[in-house]
């Protein structure tokens, strides 16, 4: 045995002093430095009594320590769960509950709300700063930069990313070595990723797009990342001379168009613009091909499968397609009923399997049964087509999502906190077009009449319980919700009610 992802993303660059992190004040970590100090994190790791298998989960904000834990994760055989910091200690509780992890680590600031986290689901806690500052950061220096590799299987858990469920709870997506490393040799591949390149670093790192998609294609190529806290649009206009190519959600795409300092001459040297996670308006394509002359390439994918579909780099690249699918990818669309293949040009679920596809969902067996099926097809609920070009059309979604800048929010997990608000008798939340993040939650609230309802108050609460970018930007009351005949909620009807509700 052996452990293939660590040497082909990691392990290969040993002794390497060619940059792999470019941070924006200018200093720079060298491939070699990561790996040493991916390796003091392992010691780290292993010493507090971690053991292959076990759960890391992560709620630190994005840094080059941060990193170095995942590469830690994947050299000891331990997997990387990594969670959005804006998760509250309420949401984060079950991630850790669920997940049964060894170890949680927080940012310094969360410690006495992540303390009683810790506590009820007798986790140990260690701290990270936005700046890899914290407590693990002091044991890792005591470690050595040596660690002998664990060995893993194609098979085995490299990473558990949780992705919500339409009933409420989350499920965590088991992603394999395997169906890691696959996934960023195809991409590196079909997008000509080399060691030349230098990456736009500006995604978050808790989720695939930027942790697997970016990350591990530009270790894999031994490129380099220009390594940004988070999106800044002023700052990623300063950086980009330094840069060859940028991954991103559509919103990065629309702010750099509403910038004027966003001109040709600064994308002149650029080789590559790739976006994902989120629909990208045909509008903003053209408009950047406008300003720039480079067309914008959009690819398809999602937590569990990996990426599975690409627009061509040498071919034409569609506005408003999601591309071919991949090299190693079947991708079928069938009825969303009975699950037979529909002919090209109808619209129906799309389904995929590949060798990106992960392994099921953490601990729920019936829930993964639902979604992926005996054969390794995967039932995306994206609703889409396969023109005669054989090119993929997104055109909708048969599971009730909201995606708002490129993160998901499920409705039903909101609907859940808003029910429970004095004086509401029920409630729908739906996503509404928004200039900036494509969609964004508006929350219908129907009264019960025993009390009036302060939506400032309502607002303010159910934030104490959501992270920040679940909550609904706007809260209107109804007087009833409009049902069918089966009595559910008629979110199409409403969607069209307010589908200006957020217009510039
Ligand atoms: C931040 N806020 C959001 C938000 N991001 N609200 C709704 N949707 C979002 N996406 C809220 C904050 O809580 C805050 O609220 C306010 O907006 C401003 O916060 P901010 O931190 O200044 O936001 P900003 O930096 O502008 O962030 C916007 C963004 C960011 C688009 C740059 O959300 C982002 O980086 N998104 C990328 C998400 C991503 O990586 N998705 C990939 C998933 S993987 P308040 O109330 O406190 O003011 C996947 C698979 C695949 O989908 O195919 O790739
Ligand atoms: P996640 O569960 O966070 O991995 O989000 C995956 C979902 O994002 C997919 O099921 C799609 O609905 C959506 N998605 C990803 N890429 C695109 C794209 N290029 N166009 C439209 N939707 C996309």
């Amino acid at each position: 045995m052996a452990n293939l992802l660590y040497d082909a993303l990691f392990g290969r660059h040993i002794g390497q002093k060619t940059p792999f992190l470019h941070m924006p004040d200018g200093h720079v970590i060298s491939h070699d430095d990561f790996i040493r100090s991916a390796a003091r994190y392992a010691n780290t790791l292993v010493g507090l009594g971690s053991e292959a298998g076990d759960r890391i989960a992560v709620h630190i904000n994005k840094s080059p320590d941060a990193l170095a834990l995942y590469a830690a994760c994947v050299q000891a055989g331990l997997v990387f769960l990594p969670l959005n910091p804006a998760y509250t200690a309420a949401e984060m509780e079950y991630f850790v509950v669920n997940s049964g992890a060894r170890l949680l680590v927080c940012d310094p600031a969360d410690h006495d709300a992540m303390e009683k986290v810790a506590r009820r689901a007798t986790v140990r806690l260690e701290t990270m700063d936005a700046t890899g500052r914290g407590s693990l950061r002091d044991l890792a220096q005591l470690q050595s930069g040596d660690f002998t590799t664990v060995d893993r299987g194609p098979d085995d858990l490299a990473a558990l990313l949780y992705t919500s469920g339409t009933t409420g709870r989350s499920k965590g997506a088991m992603l394999s070595h395997q169906n890691l490393l696959s996934n960023a040799q195809t991409l590196g591949d079909v997008w000509r990723f080399t060691k030349a390149d230098v990456l736009l670093h500006a995604l978050p790192i808790f989720h695939t797009h930027g942790l697997f998609v970016a990350t591990n294609i530009m270790l894999l190529a031994g490129g380099a990342m220009i390594f940004m806290p988070r999106f800044d649009v002023d700052q990623l206009i300063r950086l980009m001379p330094r840069a060859t190519a940028l991954m991103g959600v559509p919103t990065f795409y629309t702010r750099l168009l509403a910038s004027d300092d966003f001109t040709a001459g600064l994308t002149a040297h650029m080789r590559l613009f790739i976006s994902g996670s989120a629909p990208l308006l045909a509008e903003t394509h053209t408009q950047f091909e406008e300003r720039t002359g480079h067309r914008i390439l959009e690819r398809y994918g999602m937590t569990e499968t990996n990426m599975t579909t690409s627009n061509p780099y040498d071919g034409p690249r569609r506005a408003g397609t999601v591309g071919t699918p991949l090299p190693d990818v079947e991708l079928k669309i069938c009825d969303p009923d009975t699950g037979t293949t529909l002919p090209d040009g109808d619209t129906g679920m799309i389904e995929v399997r590949g060798p990106g596809v992960f392994q099921g969902y953490w601990h729920m067996p019936e829930k993964t049964a639902a979604e992926l099926r005996s054969d390794g097809f995967f039932i995306t609920g994206d609703l889409g087509l396969i023109d005669d070009q054989g090119y993929v059309h997104i055109v909708g979604r048969d599971k009730d999502l909201i995606i708002s800048g490129g993160y998901n929010i499920y409705p039903k997990e909101i609907e859940l906190v808003l029910d429970t608000q004095p004086g509401v008798l029920e409630s729908a939340v739906i996503g509404v077009p928004h200039p900036d993040l494509g969609e964004a939650p508006l929350g219908v609230l129907v009264p019960d009449g025993s009390v009036d309802l302060d939506l400032d108050a309502i607002a303010g609460t159910i934030g104490q319980h959501l992270a920040r970018f679940k909550c609904p930007r706007l809260l209107v009351l109804a007087q009833d919700l409009p049902r069918n005949a089966m009595g559910k909620v008629q979110k199409n009807l409403l969607r069209a009610q307010y589908a200006s509700a957020f217009a510039p």
